[in-house]
């Protein structure tokens, strides 16, 4: 059937009051026809320049988790969110401090002079717990921290207070740090926190022994837990001078299956340890 303009009657036209009429062919349609049709590309090369994702806009691009930076000193205890970023699968960079005096940079952006921080999406996150609660939040299928709604979340903050406080901040800080915890300057004052220091973490080593149930902290799966209490049987296998494994066999036999972990090899190969 042909089609109306090709020799048939005209359908008739309906228009808007002001408008103008035009027929097929008529150049003022092919110019209102071609002006639209450039209207609709020049809107389209926007749409297109303007999207976050055009690698040929001069606009700064949004924070993606590629920018994650871990800031962290050889052997301390920045290793804990080291190997957790491994563990997590998180593309991220480091910066290592240097074991004489922080840089510039780390006190300018934590007060505190302290390892390990992070630098996330723009956040300065500082504090080993702290730090491994987000890591854990961006890939919370993994179960850094245990399962959620469970009781593991909560078996494994309660081992991160007591190893960040007791074991941490007042054992390990009096053993290697013993002018922090007297005003004397002398060495017999600092020898004696040390040997005090010592017995009080060999309890704690002993506690830790006393709770495990097989290689894990929580449960019968890794979780962050694991990392911390590795980390510190690490130092004092360097440090006590004492055979670990015979005194502490279920916490080496935890320590010496977690350092197998792919992550672990890769943050102490990193770190040069
Ligand atoms: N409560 C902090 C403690 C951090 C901390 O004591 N870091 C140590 C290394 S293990 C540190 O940076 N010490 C200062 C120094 O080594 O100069 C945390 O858990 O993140």
């Amino acid at each position: 059937m042909a089609a109306p303009h090709a020799g048939g009657p005209e359908a008739p036209r309906t228009t808007a009051p002001g408008t103008t009429t035009t027929r097929p062919g008529d150049p003022l349609a092919c110019e209102i026809r071609y002006k639209a049709t450039l209207l609709r590309i020049s809107k389209s090369l926007t749409f297109i320049y303007n999207h976050p994702n055009n690698i040929f806009s001069k606009r700064p691009k949004l924070p993606t988790m590629s920018e994650i930076k871990l800031f962290y000193k050889k052997g301390a205890c920045s290793l804990l969110p080291h190997i957790l970023l491994h563990e997590a699968g998180l593309s991220f960079t480091t910066s290592a401090e240097n074991n004489v005096s922080m840089s510039d940079e780390l006190l300018s952006l934590n007060p505190k002079g302290k390892v390990p921080l992070l630098i996330a999406n723009g956040e300065v996150i500082t504090e080993n717990i702290a730090i491994m609660t987000y890591i854990n939040n961006q890939v919370p299928e993994k179960n850094l921290l245990g399962a959620a709604g469970t009781m593991e979340p909560i078996r494994v903050y309660e081992w991160f207070s007591w190893l960040g406080s007791a074991v941490h901040a007042v054992g390990f800080g009096a053993f290697f740090r013993p002018q922090r915890f007297t005003v004397s300057e002398s060495a017999g004052v600092h020898d004696g926190i040390k040997e005090q220091a010592k017995k009080t973490l060999l309890g704690s080593f002993k506690m830790v022994e006393d709770r495990l149930d097989g290689v894990h902290a929580v449960g019968r799966k890794f979780t962050a837990a694991d990392v911390y209490l590795l980390v510190f049987w690490r130092w004092a296998q360097l440090t006590f001078g004492m055979d670990l494994k015979a005194e502490f066999p279920k916490y080496s036999a935890l320590a010496e299956t977690v350092a197998k972990r792919e992550s672990v090899v890769m943050a102490m190969q990193e770190e040069g340890i």
